[in-house]
């Protein structure tokens, strides 16, 4: 496909309700999206870098930058045919896997409308929808947090994921556990503990506990396989697992015994894919991580997800669950099984609201062949 055009969004979106995790809290959302324009066809990406680099060293103002000056320079005028090309044309640039994932995106987005294609079909997907979970922060207290987790419960989630930081940690996980003794609970540290201070982390092994995400250092593979010896709970790598390679290092040293794959986090959907078929090839489960998305990068979630070793709900929870407005016309909602739709129309199979758009954006660039 010829490189006609590529446009950035930096956009602000309100959330529904502020999300605290262990690195902090945002009231509004921050992201790049993504317009590549090639014969006429528009596709859409999702850059999921946000304003602060608290869950990644990446920020939209470093993602802007990469794109801007390095990516869209590999690519305008030019025939990039899939993503694999895709990749090795940024295989010079080290790391900003974030800034790439959501170039990628786009991508797949126009090879799925050129060729008539969802990206489910592209990917290699099953389902016809997905189990999904909600991801619920830092609450002022543990009531609190109850009374939240309950309204997930009764709008229908049967999964729940709640964040944890130091001190805010058993206590809060036991009073849900108490409150819903048969949901399937897991916990998120977002790397909030160190090798010593997990230790008084034990008590969840008595919570009959599906998962604890990312207790340690997104760096220290190593460690969190001492921890995992230590717990009778699968650990589950997050931020830890930036490529295919991260991944095997975690198989090979038993860091862990459950992976989420977020396609942002390890520079795209293709990796993702990678990281995907690594895994079940050697029967390590794997779920769909989220990082606030908007319709466009929720429906990137919903395609990479049907694929078969997605074993465990993920994080993609209906569109009311973040955004009164989103940039989609398409909504996404909650099935009475907890599940969610994966969307069937051509490349990502959702439409741009373009008044929402434009509302929500604070800066626009429209870069062109020189
Ligand atoms: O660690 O999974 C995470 C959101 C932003 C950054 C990191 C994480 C999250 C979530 C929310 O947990 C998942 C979602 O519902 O999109
Ligand atoms: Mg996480």
């Amino acid at each position: 496909m010829k490189i006609d055009s590529i446009s950035l969004h930096h956009i602000n979106m309100p959330l529904v309700a502020p999300f605290e995790t262990s690195f902090g809290r945002e009231v509004d959302r921050e992201c790049i999206i993504i317009l590549i324009r090639s014969g006429g066809l528009i596709g859409y990406g999702e850059c999921v870098a946000d304003q602060l680099p608290g869950y990644n060293y990446e920020t939209v103002g470093t993602a802007w930058h990469i794109i801007k000056d390095y990516i869209a320079q590999l690519m305008l005028g030019q025939d990039v045919k899939d993503a694999a090309d895709f990749q090795n044309r940024v295989s010079g640039i080290r790391g900003h896997l974030l800034a790439k994932a959501g170039i990628e995106m786009a991508l797949w987005d126009l090879l799925g409308k050129r060729d008539k294609k969802s990206l489910r079909e592209m990917l290699g997907g099953k389902r016809d929808k997905v189990e999904v979970g909600v991801s619920v922060g830092l609450q002022e207290s543990p009531e609190v947090l109850v009374r939240n987790v309950t309204d997930y419960v009764k709008s229908g989630y049967a999964r729940v994921k709640i964040k944890i930081k130091p001190g805010r940690d058993v206590g809060d996980a036991s009073a849900v556990r108490k409150a819903f003794p048969n949901l399937r609970l897991q916990v998120d540290a977002n790397s909030a503990y160190s090798l010593e201070s997990a230790q008084s982390l034990q008590p969840f092994d008595e919570m009959n506990l599906l998962l604890i995400e990312q207790p340690l250092f997104e760096d220290d593979i190593w460690d969190h396989h001492k921890l995992q010896e230590q717990f009778r709970t699968p650990i589950c790598l997050d931020e830890s697992i930036l490529s295919p390679r991260h991944a095997r290092y975690a198989i090979e040293m038993k860091a862990c015994r459950i992976i989420n794959i977020k396609a942002g986090r390890v520079g795209g959907l293709s990796q993702a894919v990678e990281v995907h078929d690594l895994c079940l090839a050697h029967e390590m489960p794997v779920w769909c991580g989220g990082m606030l998305e908007t319709g466009v990068g929720r429906a990137s979630n919903l395609a990479l997800a049907s694929l078969p070793n997605f074993i465990l709900p993920g994080d993609i929870s209906a569109s009311d669950r973040y955004y009164k407005r989103d940039i989609t016309h398409e909504r996404f909602s909650l099935n009475n099984d907890s599940t969610i739709d994966v969307p069937r129309g051509v490349g990502l199979g959702v439409t741009i609201d373009e008044d929402a758009l434009s509302s929500f954006t604070l800066a626009h660039l429209e870069l062109k062949p020189m």
